[in-house]
């Protein structure tokens, strides 16, 4: 299977309740390497253009505001397959959908505030990490386990 890099914001919510650093040993625990990692307050301009294909729904200026009230972590991850595995791991956007053992299953309360997003394929993995991200911020490397143990 191919190494992919994928894109996830921890969301606002998830720091207020401070679950950061279990939703970031998940993707540890599942063998994502971390390329990038940051905390911001994300600027509405930038809130619009990651959510643009919302613009209009009835869930779009709530969510704008969710997502510009607080800090947030956004992450490059990379693994095999990781668009997918990645999505796996968060679960369904509706919290009471989610199965148990995903992170929106055991931790999300509502799909409004839900606590993480995940790309949802190739192509939006691509143009979020751009939006997001300056390439002198991600770093690439390999896996260096064996020297380890
Ligand atoms: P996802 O890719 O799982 O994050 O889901 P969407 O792109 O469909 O939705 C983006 C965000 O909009 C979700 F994180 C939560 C919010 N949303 C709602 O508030 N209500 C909805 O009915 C659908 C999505």
């Amino acid at each position: 299977m191919a190494v992919e890099r994928t894109f996830t914001i921890i969301k606002p919510g998830a720091l207020q309740r401070r679950l950061v650093g279990e939703i970031i040993s998940r993707f540890e625990t599942k063998g994502f390497r971390i390329l990038g990692m940051k905390t911001l307050k994300i600027p509405k301009e930038i809130a619009e253009e990651h959510y643009k294909e919302h613009v209009g729904k009835s869930f779009y200026k709530p969510l704008l505001s969710y997502m510009t009230s607080d800090p947030a972590v956004v992450m490059v991850l990379e693994r095999e397959n990781a668009v997918e595995s990645l999505r796996k791991l968060a679960g369904a956007t509706n919290p009471d959908s989610a199965e148990p053992g995903t992170i929106r299953g055991d931790f999300g309360v509502t799909t409004k505030k839900n606590i993480v997003h995940a790309s949802d394929s190739l192509e939006s993995a691509v143009r979020e990490i751009d939006i997001f991200f300056n390439k002198n911020e991600i770093i690439n490397y390999s896996d260096s386990l064996k020297e380890w143990y």
